[in-house]
Formats: C-alpha cells, sequence, structure tokens
C-alpha cells in the first residue's frame, strides 16, 4: 500500500489518476462499427448534434423546414456560422466541439470549418474509431440497442462479429409509451401478442425480452419515462412492468434501467428529436417500485435537477439501486458539479458518476475531458476533507475511487449472468 499523501499532493494526484482512468461508459447513442452508417461521427455530424439544432434556432428567423429542406452540409455551415462565428462557443454542446477538434490535434478557428472538413475526409472510420476510444480513454461503452428501431433490428436479425468494446443495452421503450403499436411491430416480428394483457400476450413479451436480451448479450434492459407516471397505476405502463419487465429481470439476472423525466409528446415538434422537454417527477412511485422489488437490480437516472436530492436517498435505503450520470439537460459543468459532490457526500463511492449519451462517435472527446475535469476537482474536495478528518489518504486508495466512480461500481453492481 503507498503512503499516506500530504495534503498538497491530494489535488494533483486525483487530477493525474482521474485524467488516465479508462472509462467505462454506460450509457451512449453509438453503435458498434459493423453497425454501418448508423455509428455517427466526422464534424458534419457534430454541428448537427439536436443540441445544437436546437441552439441554432435561437438566434435563427429561418422556418424551421426550410433548415431540414437543407443536406447535411448545408445545415453544418448554418450552425457553425450562426453558434461559432457569429458568436462565441460558450455553451456546453457548441465548447464540446471545440475541445474535440482540439484533441484530434486541429487548429480550431470561425475560419477553420474547410480544413477541417478536408481532415475528416480523410479518415477512415474503423482506424477514426480506435483514434476517438484511444484520446477519451473509453475502455469499453454500452450502447442503446433498440429491437423497434427499423434501422437498427435488421442488422442484429442478419448477426455481425461484435467489437467487443461495444457493449448492448435493450432498449424498449414502445412497450411503454406506445402500446398498441407495440404490439404491431412485435406481431410482425412473430409475437403472437394481441392489445389485451392475456396470460398470452404477456408471456410472449417476456420472450420478446429473452431472444432479445440474448440476441444483443445484453447488460440490462432501459426505458424512459414521462414525469407523469406514477407507479402503480392502471395504465398499460404499469402491466408492462409488473407482468413482464419485472418477472424478465428477475428470471434472466439484468438490471432495470430506468430514466424518468422525459416529456413523451415533443414540446417543440418542429425541432424533431431536439424536440423533447423535461419535468420534475414524482418519485414516490419509483421508491415502491424499488422497494417492492428487492430481487431486482434497478440503474436510476432521473431528469430533473429536482429530483437528485431524492434519489440520493433513494440510493440510501435500496442497495438494488444503482444511480448514474448527470443526463441530458443536466450534463453541464454548474449541474455535475453538485451532483456529483452530492452524490459522494450520501452514496460514497456506489454510484456511477458520469455517461456520454453520445450519438457522435467525436463527441466522447468532450463529454469524458469535460467530465474529467469537474469529477477530478469534486472528488479532490471530498479526499481532502477525508484526510482533513484524519484518514491516511493513499493514492491506491484514490485509484480505487476513480475505477469505482468511472465504471468500475456498475460492474460489481451487475448480477452475475445467469445460464440460458
Ligand atoms: O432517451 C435517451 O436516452 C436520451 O438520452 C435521448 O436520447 C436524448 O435525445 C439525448 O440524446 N440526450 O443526450
Ligand atoms: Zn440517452
Amino acid at each position: 500500500m503507498t503512503s499516506s499523501l500530504p495534503l498538497p499532493q491530494i489535488a494533483p494526484t486525483v487530477a493525474r489518476l482521474v485524467a488516465g482512468a479508462p472509462v467505462l461508459d454506460i450509457h451512449t447513442h453509438l453503435y458498434d462499427p459493423a453497425q454501418g452508417e448508423i455509428l455517427l461521427w466526422g464534424i458534419d455530424e457534430q454541428l448537427t448534434y439536436h443540441y445544437l439544432v436546437a441552439e441554432a434556432f435561437r438566434c435563427l428567423d429561418l422556418p424551421y423546414a426550410r433548415f431540414w429542406a437543407m443536406n447535411k452540409t448545408e445545415q453544418a455551415d448554418l450552425i457553425w456560422r450562426t453558434l461559432f462565428v457569429e458568436r462565441a462557443p460558450v455553451s456546453e454542446a457548441t465548447r464540446g466541439v471545440v475541445t474535440s477538434l482540439n484533441l484530434l490535434g486541429l487548429d480550431v478557428g470561425p475560419g477553420e470549418l474547410p480544413r477541417i472538413r478536408r481532415w475528416f475526409a480523410e479518415q477512415k472510420r474503423e482506424r477514426f474509431v480506435d483514434l476517438v476510444l484511444e484520446k477519451a480513454n473509453v475502455r469499453a461503452l454500452v450502447m442503446t440497442n433498440s429491437p423497434f428501431d427499423d434501422l437498427e433490428r435488421p442488422g442484429w436479425e442478419r448477426g455481425f462479429a461484435r467489437d467487443s468494446r461495444f457493449k448492448a443495452a435493450l432498449r424498449i421503450d414502445p412497450l411503454l409509451h406506445d402500446w398498441p403499436q407495440a404490439v404491431g411491430q412485435l406481431q410482425q416480428m412473430g409475437y403472437a401478442v394481441s392489445l389485451d394483457f392475456t396470460a398470452q400476450t404477456l408471456s410472449e413479451v417476456r420472450r420478446f425480452l429473452a431472444d432479445w436480451a440474448r440476441r444483443l448479450d445484453a447488460l440490462y434492459v432501459m426505458a424512459s419515462l414521462p414525469p407523469s407516471y406514477a407507479y402503480p397505476d392502471v395504465s398499460a405502463v404499469t402491466t408492462v412492468i409488473e407482468k413482464a419487465i419485472l418477472p424478465f429481470c428477475r428470471e434472466h439476472g439484468l438490471p432495470f434501467a430506468l430514466m424518468p423525466g422525459v416529456k413523451p409528446r415533443l414540446i417543440n415538434p418542429e425541432l424533431r428529436i431536439g424536440g423533447h422537454g423535461m419535468g420534475r417527477v414524482d418519485l414516490d412511485g419509483y421508491e415502491r417500485l424499488i422497494g417492492e422489488n428487492p430481487d431486482v437490480k434497478f440503474l436510476l437516472t432521473v431528469l430533473s435537477r429536482e429530483n437528485q436530492h431524492q434519489v440520493c436517498v433513494m440510493g440510501r435505503k435500496f442497495r438494488n439501486l444503482h444511480p448514474f450520470g448527470c443526463w441530458w439537460f443536466l450534463n453541464n459543468p454548474v449541474i455535475i458539479e453538485d451532483m456529483t459532490r452530492m452524490r459522494l457526500e450520501m452514496l460514497g463511492l456506489t454510484f456511477t458518476a458520469q455517461h456520454s449519451d453520445a450519438r457522435v462517435l467525436d463527441q466522447l472527446l468532450y463529454k469524458w475531458p469535460h467530465f474529467r475535469a469537474l469529477g477530478a476537482k469534486v472528488l479532490a474536495a471530498k479526499y481532502e476533507d477525508t484526510a482533513r478528518s484524519g484518514w491516511p489518504v493513499t493514492e491506491t486508495i484514490i485509484a480505487e475511487g476513480v475505477h469505482a466512480l468511472l465504471g468500475g461500481e456498475f460492474e460489481r453492481f451487475l448480477p452475475p449472468p445467469k445460464a440460458g
């Protein structure tokens, strides 16, 4: 064991260890390179990320339809001009583009877009995947894989050689958000389901979950939920959770990842996938759901800042609950610092501090560096507090804590895989 560090050595040691720690990124919208074009990468995909589209429209009188009629390059040009040339990239998402380009060693400035595009045009996707994962120091990541996605499903049905760095998660939102639509798709996939929740329908939904969890080798089952959902109610959501998802998770030993707080209907449909809103959640129902199923493991990330303290209290009550990440509208420095410090002070090292939610591969080159700087700052303060209280803080202790927060605790939380 290394000797305890003098107080002034703690912050630099934390900074070095956080900067150098390989990350397991437990929630992304990236895809295995073998899945082809749905794995997004490159400057034009970065610039047309829905966060930036939404921010650009704040500065434009352009009719939305005119923007959507443009091709990807034209959209990216407009966003670059609007958010990077006519204004400084101060927001988290615009600053992220700068960070990622800088980490790739590219000169960044208002007039640099043509040269940046030429650099990307020379890159090969497979090599770029290795380059980004290496520079971002991401040892593995978890995708968001939906059998209900007509673009993604055929590749899984054909099968492909997996890249072991790209783990899978079974995303099943339509089962909860739009049961009639899900029934139609399940029937087309060969499952004998009907709109009524008969014993056969529920058994067939469980078979669907088992088939796809096996096909994906999924680490967990995942769904987002509206702020209005309050377990238990008389809706289809509760029936599907209680009669299909929980029995499946219990039988197959997979965690159920809950993501409450997203409004199901777009609050501005003109922005397309950038049009979602958020709301504060009544977490009391989730306390019941998690507390009444101690033999099921739950991952939880909630979209509203106002909910974060209660999530920490829930984490203290239920050992089958693993809070994770600073999700979506929370992924901003001012909130990340607050959430991470509160979690450390209430949960110790028993949570996953961040996930990238990256949709474009290049985003790993900003979401992780931005978090590492903040995480190091907060973690150093906590280890200094521990040292001031008299505990011998060593480099080994810090390295173990950093590993826990960046994927190690998630791996410890995952139940051992069950046969079959
Ligand atoms: O539901 C989710 O997983 C969210 O992360 C959405 O995909 C959202 O559009 C997003 O990309 N957030 O970062
Ligand atoms: Zn996501």
